[in-house]
């Protein structure tokens, strides 16, 4: 067994729970995404085809024991699981709030039954991510109450959530008590697209789902949008505000501790961050409601390694790296350091998404996220053990 500092932790990686599933399943004759249909193979047999998303190819459904040989086939000691989208987003409030409670007690069940790394350690080869009752019309203390559980539930160690928060976006006021309540209990939020842009974008050309996954999910996740209609290609109900909206809002300002995870490196925000902060010092209405200019607060996150090429890794540390010389406006050094930068990024797989497209031993996407880490010009050795898992032991408090 390799040393905890080697262990490779996948902290980008998804399931449906069996509860979740069953819903899904249940959904098969809704009019609207998401749901489960179960069609016949040419071969006769029976196979689930799962539908989270209007007009797009449906994903085949891993089953959830699939997780730990996938693990296995690609060398990956620990994963720390979150449901997939839509998570709640599409249930009434009471619903939402039931099954939520419901799935963290399920998932906890399955990592603390689940295996250890090894005999000599009490790490664990499965954690995961709890999910809130994000949806409108839910109370703000049964969002408390299920932060409160995700935090007794010992192999949870954060929450997933999507972009819409309970409809009015992460911004929302309204959910500053929950932020306050995952800042103190240390919990880790995975923020998640699952909406994309508006749709209108991608044109008439049949391009499949390239445009929506490789622009629409980072751009979602850029911005922080909120009121998506849940198709890929349907015009949101309403603009979106500002990118970055958390930002913006001063959440960082308020809860200096929270510790915001942002799937896909952050999408398009390190390339932005410049100029993001040179619009807010331009203009009036946010000039002056930040405490720092705006690249500090990049420093403040972490983001996966799942961008696929060695280039884009190194600049996105860099950019982090860059933040702390923004912290006052007397701060010496700007210079990036990437070293430092690698410290908060972490790899992921994105499993069971972007499976290949014909048999093959080993997924290119996990394979050419490893092969991407591996080969970014200035990180060490260590950076490189850091962002393949050593980073991640550290964020989710992850002992032997
Ligand atoms: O790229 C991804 O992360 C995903 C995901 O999580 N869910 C999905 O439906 N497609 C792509």
């Amino acid at each position: 067994m390799s040393p905890a500092s080697k262990l490779l932790v996948d902290i980008h990686t998804h399931v449906y729970l069996p509860r979740y599933a069953a819903l899904l399943r249940s959904r098969a004759g809704a009019a609207a995404v998401p749901f489960i249909r179960t069609n016949t193979t040419p071969e006769g047999l029976a196979e689930d085809r799962l539908l989270i998303l209007d007009h797009e190819p449906s994903e085949s459904l891993t089953s959830w024991s699939e997780k730990l040989k996938f693990m296995d086939k690609h060398g990956i000691d620990v994963s720390v699981v979150s449901t997939a989208n839509p998570w709640l987003d599409f249930l009434p409030a009471s619903q939402a709030h039931t099954l939520a409670a419901e799935l963290n007690d399920d998932l906890e069940q399955y990592c603390s039954t689940g295996p250890s790394v090894s005999s000599s350690t009490q790490i664990k080869r499965l954690y995961g991510f709890g999910l809130l009752p994000l949806v409108p019309e839910i109370t703000t203390s049964a969002l408390l109450e299920i932060v409160n559980q995700i935090s007794t539930l010992p192999h949870l160690r954060g929450l997933i959530m999507g972009t819409r928060g309970i409809g009015n976006g992460l911004d929302d006021e309204a959910l500053e008590p929950v932020w306050a309540a995952i800042e103190k209990a240390g919990l880790v939020v995975f923020l998640h697209p699952h909406y994309g842009v508006d749709g209108s974008a991608w044109g008439d050309k049949d391009n499949g789902h390239v445009l929506p996954l490789a622009l629409g999910f980072p751009f979602e996740t850029t911005t922080v949008s909120s009121k998506y209609h849940f198709s890929f290609r349907i015009r949101p109900q309403r603009e979106m505000k500002a990118a970055t909206r958390l930002i913006l809002s001063g959440v960082f300002d308020k809860f200096p501790n929270l510790r915001l995870l942002l799937a896909h490196s952050g999408g398009a925000l390190p390339a932005l961050s410049s100029r993001l902060a040179s619009c807010i010092d331009h203009d009036p209405a946010v000039a002056s409601r930040l405490k720092h200019d705006a690249r500090y607060y990049l420093g403040k996150l972490y983001l996966d390694a799942v961008t696929y090429g060695p280039e884009e890794l190194g600049f996105v540390s860099d950019v982090i790296s860059r933040s702390a010389g923004y912290a006052s406006v007397a701060s010496v050094s700007k210079v990036a350091n990437r070293s430092t930068g690698s410290k908060r990024m972490l790899f992921g797989t994105d499993h069971p998404f972007f499976p290949p497209l014909s048999a093959t031993e080993k997924w290119k996407s996990v394979t050419e996220n490893l092969e991407a880490i591996a080969s970014v010009q200035g990180w060490s050795k260590g950076d490189k053990d850091g962002v393949r898992g050593r980073n991640a032991l550290a964020l989710f408090n992850l002992q032997g």
